[in-house]
């Protein structure tokens, strides 16, 4: 299957598309034909596209393909659902036996009491349930002056209000606001770009700190909640030093603050086990997630809640006027479970923490003597790659942010996908990549790096 012939009508295709979709995250005025991919097809960790060449993802799409591609039981899975039942709604008082199921399951392998599951369709639309959950939560525990939402900047909530108010990225917030009212941001634990001469552990702690600083300034009568991924993705696989997770817990359970965990990333086997809050003991109220739930073969997304606050929220609110059309739709119930039922059968998070995770790092870390890279982490099967002119300094590139575009072309033209964040070259493969296809990942980035080097040096 390494080459695939030529895809029919691709041009026609790629024309008809720039007349009228409107691509996501995207400068459209500037796309022309010459920049469009047609993806035509994939299997296990590689997509083909029209030419027929066969390229590594090494995003797993954008993060979410955790059992790899091609899997014909997920979709006989949704096609018998679809069959029996395409579609019921939730609302009010009806259910059906995939909703109830996922629901139960969901309650299994989330940490501590995360018992009580509230279906969406994205990570987008499951953090605005975070938020409408925290405040109506504090509301009805007669406290509805705690609104205040603390966030971090350069983390990725997602795209709709909520998400974007939430998500600490600049660009986001200058189009489309006002935003929502009583979200902050602190500073994010990004040791490689802003921790200076302070040791790692000591400027985790530090960034730790910010949070309990800005509840005090603020008022803790006022705060709800805190949000943060247990590795922000998008922002660039930051992995904060191992002090920072200890301390924000601690700063959340003696404030008696919510603490909400957005695992949309994170969960389903990335860091090596089902959540990112298990592989660095948090215990969270609230953990949203998406993405990994389905392996993207259909769209859905959750919000789990610990059972004792949800029970406290129920007896004194009512009705939570809070629902979507799709929320727990059951072929995205019925694909979900089976994703996990997959995840399960072939031992996955096992085999991540005990062997691709660690073969991961270690072939990943050799990509650390190229000339260009400043610093290579890993953390399960996250990565970033620094790309600086000097080592030592951390000194960045004049031209911040374009190198990194530079390099992930180059890397698409080698066959291989990681995206480019600023000058952090990231990658999140499917759980499902081989020793081999690691090998593959890693020769084809040395490549990338060598051709980027001989052009921006
Ligand atoms: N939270 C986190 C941590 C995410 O990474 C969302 C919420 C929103 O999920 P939805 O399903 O609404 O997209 C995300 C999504 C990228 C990229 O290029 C990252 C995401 C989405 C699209 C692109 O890094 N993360």
């Amino acid at each position: 299957m390494d080459r695939k012939p030529n895809f029919p009508d691709a041009e026609s295709i790629k024309s008809t598309n720039l007349a009228h979709h409107w691509h996501p995250f995207t400068d459209t005025a500037s796309l022309g034909m010459e920049d469009l991919r047609l993806i035509s097809q994939a299997k296990g960790s590689h997509i083909w596209d029209s030419e027929g060449n066969r390229i590594l993802d090494g995003m797993a799409g954008l993060w979410c393909v955790n059992v790899g591609y091609g899997r014909d039981e997920l979709a006989d899975t949704a096609a018998a659902q679809m069959r029996e039942l395409p579609y019921y709604n939730t609302f009010f008082k009806s259910t059906h036996a995939p909703v109830a199921a996922l629901s139960e399951k969901l309650a299994s392998l989330t940490p501590g009491d995360l018992n009580r599951i509230f279906f969406n369709t994205s990570g987008s639309d499951s953090n605005d349930t975070v938020l409408r959950i925290a405040r109506t939560y504090w509301a009805s525990r007669g406290q509805p002056e705690k609104t205040v939402i603390i966030a971090r900047k350069n983390a990725y909530h997602g795209s709709t209000m909520a998400g974007v108010s939430l998500g600490g990225m600049g660009a986001m917030h200058g189009q489309g606001g006002p935003l929502i009212p009583d979200i902050v941001h602190i500073d994010q634990p990004y040791w490689y770009d802003e921790g200076g001469d302070t040791d790692p552990e000591e400027f985790g702690l530090q960034r730790a700190r910010a949070l309990e600083a800005e509840i005090d300034r603020i008022g803790v009568d006022k705060i709800a909640a805190f949000i943060a991924e247990p590795i922000q993705g998008a922002g660039g696989v930051i992995i904060p030093p191992d002090s920072y997770w200890p301390e924000v817990m601690r700063i959340c359970r003696e404030r008696d603050i919510l603490f909400c965990a957005d695992e949309v990333i994170c969960g389903f086997g990335r860091l090596g086990e089902w959540f990112g809050s298990i592989h660095y003991d948090l215990q969270p109220d609230m953990i949203s997630m998406a993405k990994g739930l389905s392996s993207a073969y259909l769209p859905i997304g959750a919000v789990a809640f610990s059972e004792a606050r949800a029970q406290e929220m129920f007896d004194a609110a009512g009705e939570f006027f809070h629902g979507y059309t799709y929320s727990g739709h059951p072929a995205c119930c019925a694909v979900a479970l089976k994703n996990i039922e997959i995840i399960e059968r072939e031992g996955l998070i096992d085999r991540t923490r005990d062997h691709t995770a660690p073969l991961f790092a270690e072939k990943m870390k050799a990509l650390g003597d190229h000339p260009i890279v400043g610093e290579v982490r890993t953390r399960g099967l996250l990565a970033a790659i620094e790309l600086v002119p000097e080592k030592p300094s951390r000194k960045r590139f004049d031209n911040y942010g374009e190198v990194g575009t530079v390099c992930r072309d180059f890397c698409f033209s080698n066959g291989l996908v990681m995206r480019a964040v600023r000058d952090s070259m990231v990658a999140s493969p499917p759980l499902v990549i081989t020793d081999e296809e690691i090998d593959e990942l890693v020769e084809k980035a040395w490549k990338s790096l060598d051709q980027t080097w001989a052009k921006v040096k």
